[in-house]
């Protein structure tokens, strides 16, 4: 493999609270590996992450703990970034985008595209919350996805479906400032016309050319991430708005932008660029040689992060001109926590910064389980029950058993010098040939970011070496052919010493302490696959234990600790919405009698209902209306059980267009009552009214 150049990208987490183990297993351990193997293999690498502390995540959550926008930056740029040291992810900077030189650099590259005529300035309606007198955008507004029907869905974006939204998109959009639904006031922005770039982006994404020139093997990407690029691109991309009226943020630095800031998705990315520039002045290097040239460019994120890293980013790269685009955009599914999502709000969450507070001394346990689990192709399960049989069926049984009893069988036979290798049987030659053979899959699959696979691949060489030695049985034949017991023991160093090598991007600690036990002061992954890593001179030391096992308590104890915080949270979260009750919602302008009159409310019966696939929170009804039986979609899955509502009589709002929702055509609105926790309930017609009754 060429000596390419590499420039690693670690999404930037918003510094508004601290991460989770979902956050690390999806995009900061995996970009971490890819580094440390790419370092082995002697590639020029800057592996780059930070702090992204601009937009509504950010302000949203100063609102709540009711401190300013840069105070919350700092407290949890200052957590995430000691988390990430102690977790061992070694980045060559951990910036921030409140720092000088990315306002600088995000300015630049705003002024660069606005002299090039990459945006549209245009005036249009955007929501406003008269209350707090505020345009509202990103998450500070919220609705109906008109994707999916996702009910939270943001004003930029639905993190249910990923769709990339506006704010107007929203289906039923309510101010989360305030909880009343906004209006519309004019405003301008600076738009960038996505709908100009179609073309190039849709070749680029497909065939990784650029006018028929290769610039990436789209093979290489995961197949999300090309399906979810290019259905946004076949659906038709529309202008957005890359400018907000904010006061929180990098000001736009041209003419009439007065209280305007640069759209966090603007800002974010180039954050990249501005980080590497800080770094490479750290260490003497050109940080135009690490985003020009002939450098493969790699983004690790979430899925959630797709559309921005490999549609709107590569937009504005290649609209700037002086840049190289992205060679891949790995980015991973979900991991969910026992069974349900990991949730901030709800504080369904093992967070990283307490992990290791509670167990500093099981980083490697923890990064072996989430490599072995990481959702690269389809969401998966983090359970502390499967973390225990991880670190206890694998790594104790399985490496630390296998390390141990060839370490202590050479201390004990040879104290500790490495023994000779004599003949060879057929079993030998085979265990020889597997060691040649791992290090080249370990790589292939590394280079095409199947990490939890390669990772697999290595704990198969300790499988290997453990089978070996409980066939051979050295302990035994020592008595009878002691020359063969050299042999045997001296293949088994031999993968040991290349277990120690192989695993060092994944469980870099652990593969230190093997070195150790080898002396192998210094090792070269180009060595791994030999089976003369140990001279005979070498003299080991005797092994310490790699890994405590995990006992039940340990995981009672965690799963103790993840109910009791929920609890704590829901008990806050209700005691906050006692405290803050939501205002009651002032009476809506007037209308005009006749406008009343349009509206056609008639008394139906439930006749049948069940879930929408993939929508939690959808109900598909068949309602007979009187005049008709039709379906009606309604979001009340959460509150109500199918059970109790079929043969309700409720109040139908008749006289809506049909909508799709969920691939589901619904035909109008069942009407419910919310009280200010966000209790449902039907507007049941009184007792013997029939079906077909108009309410007015
Ligand atoms: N701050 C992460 C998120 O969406 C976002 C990534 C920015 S990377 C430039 O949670
Ligand atoms: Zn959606």
């Amino acid at each position: 493999m060429e000596k390419k150049q590499y420039t690693v990208t670690a999404a930037l987490p918003y510094a508004n609270g601290p991460l989770h183990l979902g956050h690390v297993a999806g995009v900061y351990l995996p970009a971490d590996i890819f580094v440390r193997f790419l370092r082995h293999k002697e590639h020029d690498v800057a592996f780059i992450s930070g702090s992204d502390e601009h937009g509504a995540a950010i302000t949203l959550r100063a609102k709540k703990e009711g401190i300013s926008p840069q105070e919350i930056v700092d407290k949890y740029h200052d957590i995430i970034g000691n988390a990430f040291k102690k977790f061992d992810i070694k980045f060559d900077i951990f910036h921030r985008t409140t720092a000088e030189t990315h306002k600088e650099t995000a300015q630049d590259f705003f002024k660069v595209l606005d002299k090039k005529g990459a945006f549209t300035q245009k005036t249009t309606e955007q929501y406003y919350d008269q209350d707090h007198e505020q345009f509202l955008a990103d998450r500070y507004i919220s609705g109906e996805c008109p994707k999916c029907g996702y009910a939270e869905a943001y004003g930029d974006q639905c993190e249910k479906c990923g769709s990339a939204l506006s704010p107007t998109d929203l289906i039923n959009p309510v101010s989360t400032l305030s909880g009343k639904t906004p209006v519309l006031r004019e405003t301008s922005h600076w738009f960038l016309p996505m709908e100009r770039h179609e073309d190039w982006l849709r070749e680029w994404i497909k065939e990784g050319t650029l006018d028929g020139v290769q610039q990436h093997d789209p093979k290489k990407w995961r197949n999300q991430v090309n399906g979810q690029c290019l259905s946004w691109i076949d659906g038709g991309l529309h202008p957005r708005a890359m400018t907000r009226d904010l006061d929180w943020g990098i000001p736009v630095p041209v003419e009439g932008a007065d209280g305007k800031v640069l759209y966090v998705w603007l800002d974010a990315p180039i954050g990249y660029i501005s980080a590497t520039k800080d770094w490479a002045k750290s260490v003497g290097k050109d940080w135009k040689d690490y985003w020009t040239g002939d450098r493969k460019l790699v983004h690790f994120i979430g899925k959630d992060n797709i559309v921005f890293h490999a549609v709107i980013f590569p937009i504005l790269l290649k609209e700037h001109g002086e840049f190289i685009l992205p060679d891949n955009v790995p980015a991973s599914e979900f991991l969910n926590l026992e069974g349900a999502k990991f949730s901030t709000s709800r504080n369904w969450a093992v967070w990283l910064h307490e992990y290791l507070e509670r167990h500093p001394e099981k980083v490697d346990e923890l990064k072996y389980t989430l490599t072995s689990i990481a959702p690269e192709s389809k969401d998966s399960e983090f359970t502390w029950l499967d973390f225990q049989s991880r670190v206890n069926n694998e790594l104790a049984d399985v490496l630390g058993n296998f390390v141990n009893r060839a370490l202590v069988l050479n201390n004990k036979y040879y104290d500790g010098a490495v023994p000779t290798l004599g003949e060879l049987t057929a079993e030998d030659q085979k265990v020889i040939d597997a060691i040649k053979e791992i290090p080249a899959k370990v790589e292939e699959l590394l280079y095409n970011y199947k990490i939890r696979e390669a990772q697999g691949e290595v704990m198969g060489l300790a499988r290997i070496g453990n089978r070996y030695l409980a066939e051979t049985e050295p302990w035994k034949v020592v008595k009878t052919d002691p020359k063969r017991v050299e042999t045997i023991l001296h293949i088994a160093l031999q993968i040991t010493a290349n277990l120690a090598i192989l695993f060092d991007p994944f469980i870099p600690a652990t593969a230190a302490k093997m070195r150790n036990f080898l002396n192998m002061e210094t090792f070269n992954w180009a060595q791994a696959g030999s089976i003369n890593l140990l001279s005979a001179r070498t003299k080991t030391n005797p092994p310490s234990i790699l890994f405590q096992k995990i006992d039940d308590e340990f995981v009672e104890n965690e799963k103790a600790i993840l109910i009791a915080s929920q609890k704590d949270n829901e008990s806050a979260k209700e005691a906050e919405a006692e405290e803050e009750e939501k205002p009651t919602a002032p009476q809506k302008e007037d209308i005009e009698f006749d406008e009343f009159l349009k509206i056609d409310i008639r008394v139906g019966k439930i006749l049948s209902a069940k879930k929408v696939k993939k929508a939690d929170k959808l109900l598909e009804l068949l309602v007979d209306t009187g005049l008709d039986q039709r379906t009606i979609v309604s979001g009340i899955a959460e509150q109500f059980d199918i059970e109790e509502i079929v043969g309700k009589k409720v109040s139908v709002l008749m006289n809506l267009p049909p909508r799709k929702l969920r691939g589901v055509v619904s035909n109008g609105m069942i009407l419910m009552a919310e009280d200010k926790l966000g209790n449902l309930s039907f507007i049941a017609p009184g007792e013997g009214m029939e079906v077909g009754a108009e309410i007015r």
